[in-house]
């Protein structure tokens, strides 16, 4: 649309720019959202506000178009890919708190399951609140999980999915933690859009985690618990 092309971001005040940048998420237009996101960075946005309100924001919308069968893969994998542009630049920002570090997890899309987009925000997010973060990545199978946890001796696992047909998946990685007599060394924290708090606890999950920010609240909760108990 010749309209668009006439558009310059830096002119519009800030509700205009978040509309547009919904637009230009939704089109996949990856260096437009940098932009964006630079040009609200200099009006003094905090990173966080420009993930939840911009780029989540506009995520929803596509999200919402996707389900209804408006919008397909390709334009999904385009708006992902234009959403983690916007991302990259905030991450070390949401890292640059300077927060002692509080603690170590291990977190990873289970198998079956590509989706990472909510697992890097949070990655981000818990990062930003002094965290030390090992992703392991999409498509995890037990092993994977149980390789890392040995490997890196976190306080937390994070497990994510983001189908209904893979989240059954994180029982099968608790299990065989119990099987193992593992379960007890690890804080078990889920999350992933159709998850919900009854399935955290059907599946013996420590705690289901509706966002990143609430991700990062119940880390912090449960991390001090298990220190106080240590030091009792
Ligand atoms: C982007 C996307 C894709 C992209 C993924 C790109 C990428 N790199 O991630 C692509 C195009 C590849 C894709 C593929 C598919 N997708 Co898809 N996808 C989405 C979409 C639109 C957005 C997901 C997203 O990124 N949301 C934004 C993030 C920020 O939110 P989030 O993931 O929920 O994460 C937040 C919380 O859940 C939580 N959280 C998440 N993980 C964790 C982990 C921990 C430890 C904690 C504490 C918290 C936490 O915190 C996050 C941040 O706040 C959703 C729709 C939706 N509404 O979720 C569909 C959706 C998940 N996809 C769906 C489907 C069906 C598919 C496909 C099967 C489609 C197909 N026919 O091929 C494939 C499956 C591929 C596979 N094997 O995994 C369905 C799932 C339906 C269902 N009930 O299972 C959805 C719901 C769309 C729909 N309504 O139909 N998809």
């Amino acid at each position: 649309m010749s309209e668009e092309e006439d558009i310059v971001l830096s002119e519009l005040n800030d509700d205009e720019l978040v509309e547009q940048m919904f637009d230009d998420l939704y089109d996949g237009l990856k260096e437009e959202i940098e932009e964006g996101v630079n040009i609200l960075l200099e009006r003094g946005w905090t990173p966080y506000d420009i993930l939840t309100k911009a780029l989540v924001g506009g995520m929803t919308v596509v999200g919402h178009d996707f389900r209804d069968g408006i919008l397909f893969v390709p334009e999904v994998l385009l708006a992902a890919n234009a959403m983690k542009g916007g991302m990259s630049i905030l991450k070390p920002l949401l890292a640059e708190t300077g927060a002692p570090r509080v603690g170590k997890m291990v977190i990873g899309t289970v198998k079956g399951d590509i989706h990472d987009i909510g697992k890097n925000l949070v990655s981000m997010m818990m990062e930003g609140a002094g965290f030390e973060v090992v992703d392991i990545g999409i498509n995890n199978p037990v092993e994977n999980y149980l390789e890392a946890l040995e490997t890196e001796q976190p306080d937390i696992l994070g497990m994510s999915a983001l189908l209904t047909t893979t989240m059954p998946y994180m029982k099968v990685v608790i299990d065989t933690l119990v099987e193992q007599g593992l379960r007890e060394d690890y804080i078990v924290l889920v999350g992933g859009a159709p998850l919900n708090e009854e399935f955290g606890k059907a599946i013996g999950a420590d705690a289901y985690c509706r966002d990143a920010a609430v991700a990062v609240e119940t880390a912090k909760d449960f991390v001090s618990r298990k220190h106080n108990q240590l030091a009792g």
